[in-house]
């Protein structure tokens, strides 16, 4: 999430989503200020990324105040010695020649040819041609992983062309929905397909995959090639699942500033209840498949036996009697920073699948290609504290609160360099309206062509409702590519 970044001059800034982005990002650059942490059960984690201070020894005192005098000050004085003094720095020079060499030698050594291309950092070799051809040649399968992928808020499909090292959309000429339900097979949602139609592509695209419609072999990706003709001048629009709706809008709504929120107005939030207590919240994006925050899942809350999940339940005080769903796996981002709250996501499987209905639905994942304004409105939702240091609510609460852009949230006022790209700033830096202890894990959505789309998870912030320390929220339009490859290979 990179903003403003090579925008002509004029040109509104906005929040964008790239696509497949790197999700191990930058650590942040400075340790914090002080830990926050008002949760009283040993469930709760803090709320503020903490580091351990580094500590200047006297073995850190600048070298040039305690280095000894240079030795070949006083030995290469004689002609023999600076003979020899000349022979020994050429030999030194010689042996940094020859590691320098076996080092290249060694480096280009696992690099693939001109048309090959590597598995991840494996080594293995795998043609161009035979990426994306339905036919698995990695050992861990990376030459078929990523190549369909859903753009922009219109879900247009697109395909990746390794060859040409850049995505395509779908002309809609002789499209069925059997590809529509293998390209969302491919995308992790099993089964799951909800509609393809075609539309008119306004990317400006000048390029499509077409469908080779008389070539026999029914996979997807053997009939699809480049072509700069769509007769159709359609391209396929996709869902894999029907997402983003709720069914009603909630009157203005407490979080911290927030207000009750009505039944069917979040269907896609849970509440994630460890030993009967709610601990943290969750978001619904298919029947089996909730996200939440890493640091709510670290050990020992890592196994799936401690969760229960409520959905479609206003009160946590009726939650009691509610049916929950017990959790099959819960799968942490690997790359989760429990000091920063670096790439602070995780994914919890339900043992059996959420019925969907007016109170509980899933929210749409964000596609690369959405463009966010800057301030983009966005709602918070959940039953954490209504003040700081205060208690879990009874009731969903719910508040809107803006995004803020990363160079402001990143300001030395505000919280200084410790906001990386897979983190996302919204309140007001104001204070009054906030996410709050027991929030975590839980939705931050926003409205984008008739659909609510997932933007973040709650993560941390200094507090709740302060000045200039607004809510900091996962960044899952960084996660995306991610969360897809976890549901495909745990389905
Ligand atoms: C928490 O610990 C928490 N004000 C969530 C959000 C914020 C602070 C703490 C942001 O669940």
């Amino acid at each position: 999430m990179d903003l403003n970044s090579g925008l002509p001059p004029g040109v509104a800034p906005y929040y964008e989503n790239r696509g497949y982005q790197p999700e191990s990002l930058y650590p942040p650059r400075r340790p914090a200020a002080g830990a926050y942490s008002v949760y009283p059960a040993p469930y709760y984690p803090p709320s503020v990324p903490q580091y351990t201070p580094r500590v200047l020894t006297h073995t850190s005192t600048p070298g040039v105040l305690t280095r000894p005098k240079s030795p070949s000050r006083t030995l290469c004085t004689s002609k023999t010695k600076k003979a020899l003094c000349v022979t020994f720095a050429l030999v030194i020079v010689l042996a940094g020649g020859v590691v320098a060499a076996l080092l290249l030698w060694k480096f280009t050594e696992n690099k693939c040819n001109v048309s090959g291309m590597e598995c991840g950092s494996s080594g293995t070799c795998v043609s161009a041609s035979l990426w994306c051809d339905g036919i698995l040649h990695c050992p861990r399968g990376e030459d078929e992983n990523q190549c369909v992928r859903l753009y922009g808020p219109n879900f247009i499909l697109q395909v990746y062309s390794p060859q040409r090292k850049s995505w395509y959309p779908v002309c809609r000429d002789g499209w069925s929905e059997s590809y529509g339900k293998a390209a969302c097979q491919d995308m992790g949602y099993g089964n799951s397909f909800y509609s393809s139609q075609g539309i008119v592509d306004d990317s400006g695209a000048t390029s499509f995959m077409k469908l080779n419609v008389s070539a026999g072999n029914t996979d997807l990706y053997k009939k699809l090639y480049h072509s700069d003709a769509c007769s159709s001048k359609t391209v396929v629009s996709l869902r894999c699942i029907e997402c983003g709706i709720n069914t009603k809008m909630g009157r203005q709504s407490r979080i911290v500033g927030g207000m009750n929120a009505a039944l069917g107005d979040w269907p896609w939030q849970v509440s994630l209840h460890v030993q009967g207590v709610h601990v943290c919240g969750g978001s619904i994006i298919t029947p089996e498949w909730i996200v939440t925050a890493a640091h709510c899942v670290e050990e020992p809350l890592n196994n799936p036996r401690y969760w229960t999940a409520f959905a479609g339940i206003l009160r946590q005080s009726v939650m009691f009697f509610g049916k929950g769903y017990r959790v099959e796996k819960v799968i942490s981002h690997p790359h989760y920073d429990s000091k920063s709250k670096n790439n602070d996501i995780a994914l919890m499987k339900l043992q059996t699948p959420l019925t969907f209905n007016d109170k509980v639905k899933p929210v749409c994942l964000p596609n690369p290609g959405m463009r966010l304004e800057p301030k983009q409105p966005c709602w918070i939702s959940g039953w954490g504290a209504t003040y700081e240091k205060g208690k879990t609510s009874d009731v969903l609460n719910a508040a809107m609160v803006p995004l803020i852009e990363p160079a402001q949230c990143n300001s030395r006022f505000v919280y200084n360099h410790l906001i990386t790209p897979a983190m996302i700033c919204a309140g007001y830096l104001g204070g009054s309206v906030d996410s709050c202890q027991g929030d975590s894990g839980g939705p931050l959505v926003t409205l984008k062509s008739s659909v609510w789309w997932l933007i973040g998870d709650t993560s941390w912030g200094s507090g709740c409702a302060k000045a200039n320390r607004p809510g900091v929220y996962g960044n899952v339009t960084v996660f995306t590519d991610w969360i897809h490859r976890q549901m495909k290979a745990n389905s």
